[in-house]
């Protein structure tokens, strides 16, 4: 995954304002190279000629969606801390604390682009009244920990980060803080309570973070890839950026898009938001081995298993939820005709199990039953009720049942699993042995 494939025509600031100043070695674009191609443009543009205001209502009408995988307005986030006296408002925290299955997006842009994240974040701030940021980082994310701290310091040393930023009397710093490895961090109020040195449980929402965030104040939380598309959009307009997914989706702007699993090589690619799993499938050179594609997640672990027939699919936010998926974070898993999809739901549920904070009861508890009727079944050894006790769980584990989406994520993929592929669930059912049925002989005491 160590490299973002494209071809040479497609890397033009036009149309991939992610990548297009990666470098074919693959290492960290340093900050004389990131200025060379007009890093920083656009920080000093907004400065110059708009209000943090004016910031968010290009925002909006760009309609870029949080590309953490919640897919709510980016815009939309930043308008809630506009409201209020004080200034500075409150705190901008970047949430790099990317643990998703099948998910390595952000660590791409984080080893290799950590500028445009700078640049994109002192966009956000100066729109949201912000004078400090925090980059939560994931703790195994160690070359990109190298990376951002190389380039904060580049950045306060030309003048991009600390007091009166490029002359606008704006002041603005970043503080890098990295976590301690646990998947529940990257639930945003979890994130918050870890961030003050508190065990990270999610926090109720409402208030969601921008109104009542770190430290009790206004607090703006977007993912990596969701600030690294500010640059581009404050640059060019936020009818530059809709056009260049016009043709395929209402979602504005690009997507990085990756692949993973039984396909002939994995990858990532800055590609319209919108386009297909099936023109990713091609971009990673088809099945791997020949073998057929069973089924495949849309964006990891967290979202529900779709078909062959769905490839043809825009892959965008509400096409996908549409089909009674989760866009997610739009990186595929791709599953072959050999694999188990019994086993691969067991081994996603047991890594929720583990990552549950342990808050909740459905959650605490009901993902470490689920793992256990799983492993039963794989063993050939469920019994008969089980198949309905895994959907009861599964409805249980669901949207408005339980204290975060951390349950809701999990029970997408063993939902999806129980309706495409039932009959690998039924045939984990051992036949009814003797006892088993002299236990049911009416009269038995
Ligand atoms: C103000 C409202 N703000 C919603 C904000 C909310 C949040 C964002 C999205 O989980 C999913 C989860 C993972 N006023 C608001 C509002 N907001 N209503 O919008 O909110 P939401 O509730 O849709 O999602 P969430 O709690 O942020 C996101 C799933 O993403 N997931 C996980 C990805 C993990 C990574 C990673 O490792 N880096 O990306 C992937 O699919 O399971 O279901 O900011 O405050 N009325």
């Amino acid at each position: 995954h160590s490299q973002l494939r494209q071809s040479a025509a497609e890397r033009r600031a036009e149309t991939h304002p992610l990548t297009w100043r990666l470098r074919e070695d693959g290492a960290m674009v340093g900050l004389d190279e990131y200025v060379a191609k007009d890093g920083y443009a656009a920080v000093r543009e907004v400065f110059d000629r708009q209000s943090p205001e004016d910031v968010v209502a290009t925002m909006k009408t760009a309609n870029v969606r949080g590309r953490g995988g919640g897919g709510f307005s980016a815009g939309m986030k930043w308008s809630l801390t506009m409201k209020g006296p004080d200034i500075p408002r409150g705190y901008l925290l970047c949430n790099a604390d990317e643990m998703e299955p099948g998910t390595f997006k952000d660590r791409l842009l984080l080893e290799q682009q950590p500028h445009l994240l700078i640049e994109g974040m002192i966009l956000a701030a100066y729109a949201n009244h912000s004078y400090y940021g925090y980059i939560f980082l994931r703790g195994e994310y160690v070359d990109a920990a190298r990376s951002l701290a190389r380039a904060l310091e580049e950045a306060r040393a030309a003048g991009w980060l600390g007091r009166d930023i490029a002359g606008s009397d704006f002041d603005f710093d970043i503080v890098l803080h990295t976590g301690a490895g646990r998947y529940i961090c990257g639930e945003e109020t979890a994130l918050i309570n870890s961030l003050e040195g508190q065990r990270a449980n999610p926090r109720d929402k409402p208030p969601f973070p921008g109104q009542s965030g770190a430290w009790g104040k206004p607090t703006v939380v977007n993912n990596v890839e969701t600030l690294c598309n500010a640059p581009a959009v404050m640059r060019h307009g936020a009818d530059w950026y809709q056009d260049l997914s016009a043709d395929v989706s209402e979602d504005g702007g690009t997507k990085l898009y990756g692949i993973s699993g039984k396909v002939v090589r994995s990858g990532l690619w800055e590609l319209p938001i919108g386009t297909t799993g099936r023109e990713l499938l091609e971009r990673a050179g088809g099945m791997r081995d020949g073998r057929a594609l069973k089924t495949w997640l849309p964006g990891g672990g967290s979202t529900g298993f779709l078909l062959p027939e769905h490839l043809d699919q825009a892959l965008d936010f509400d096409t996908i939820g549409e089909l009674g998926s989760r866009l997610g974070t739009g990186l595929l898993t791709v599953v072959n005709e050999d694999q188990s999809v019994l086993s691969l739901v067991r081994n996603l549920e047991q890594f929720f199990a583990r990552e549950s904070c342990g808050w909740c009861t459905p959650c605490r508890d009901g993902l470490p039953w689920t793992v256990k009727l799983l492993q039963a079944l794989e063993r050939g050894e469920g019994e008969s009720g089980d198949l309905e006790l895994l959907d009861k769980l599964a409805d249980d584990l669901g949207p408005a049942k339980t204290f975060c989406a951390h349950a809701p994520g999990a029970s997408m993929p063993l939902q999806s699993a129980l309706k495409y592929f039932r009959d690998e669930f039924e045939r984990g059912v051992a036949p009814p042995s003797h006892a088993a049925q002299a236990d049911s002989t009416p009269g038995f005491i």
